[in-house]
């Protein structure tokens, strides 16, 4: 995964979904999304997350027969012509990517709703992102408590990592994620971030996903803010490169690469 993707590593997000956090809706069309998706990477992108199921807090799950209806023309698309990952916690869906050439599983449930998808990972020695999430994302926002959030989180991708490696997933293969707005307020979002030393304990590369949450209109004072700025997504990537983490998955990929390269000047 380290030689894969090199930190830093920008992951551009195509939403193929009519509610996502921030940029619901605008990208529906496959022929304006595949054109999204190049774009992303000649800006720099060294991945492009196509999903067609928003998780957005409270959203509702989508059919099998949407998610796969949302994506697989976009992956057709972009089949053999970019680096891709797909976002979905269905195995039919990420089997079906993965004949399209998708080279990562990004699993915002961590390998618990599908009990498929280890076996698809496994059996295509695909690459894997284990995120964390307190709760279902039609809830989970509503009231989130953790003893210790930061030691929480990691028990819990610990725990996952061994089912997966379990499973039959290469541990080299695997990326970990602490799951930024998943069942979490500001403060334990924050403490995340500040805390990635925990994370990084496990021995796996971290993936962060800050671009354009609510957490970042929150600091900007929005009490209720849903979604945050670009400039604001940038200043807490850099955070997060500096306390160690190696891929971003963004929507503004341009500025994410030009700062992290900065960053990872500055750093060297
Ligand atoms: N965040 C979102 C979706 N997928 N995957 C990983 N690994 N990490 C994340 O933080 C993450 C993710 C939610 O963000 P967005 O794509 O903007 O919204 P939606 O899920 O509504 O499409």
């Amino acid at each position: 995964m380290e030689e894969r993707w090199r930190r830093p590593s920008v992951m551009g997000v195509v939403n193929m979904t009519p509610d996502s956090f921030s940029d619901g809706g605008r990208q529906l069309d496959p022929d304006a999304a595949a054109a999204l998706a190049r774009a992303m990477v000649v800006d720099g992108a060294a991945l492009v997350d196509v999903g067609g199921e928003s998780t957005r807090p409270g959203a509702e799950p989508v059919s099998l027969d949407e998610e796969l209806r949302r994506v697989l023309p976009v992956l057709e698309r972009l089949a053999g012509e970019l680096p891709l990952s797909i976002d979905t916690a269905k195995a039919e869906v990420a089997r079906r990517a993965l004949e399209f050439g998708v080279e990562l599983v990004n699993d915002v449930t961590a390998l618990r709703s599908d009990p498929e998808l280890a076996g698809v990972v496994a059996d295509s020695g695909a690459y894997l992102c284990l995120m964390h999430m307190q709760g279902e994302p039609r809830t989970m926002q509503l009231e989130p408590r953790y003893d210790d959030v930061a030691a929480d989180v990691a028990a819990f991708l610990e725990e996952r990592l061994e089912f997966a490696v379990e499973a039959g997933v290469a541990e080299e293969r695997i990326c970990l994620d602490p799951g930024i707005g998943f069942g979490k307020t500001l403060a334990h979002n924050l403490e995340l971030v500040r805390r990635l030393d925990v994370l990084l304990a496990l021995g796996r590369p971290v993936l962060v996903g800050l671009s354009r949450k609510s957490m970042l209109g929150k600091i900007l004072g929005g009490e209720r803010a849903t979604t945050g700025s670009a400039a604001a997504s940038v200043g807490a990537a850099i955070a997060a490169f500096e306390r160690g983490a190696s891929i971003f998955r963004v929507h503004d990929v341009r500025e994410h690469v030009e700062a992290l390269a900065a960053a990872a000047a500055v750093s060297a």
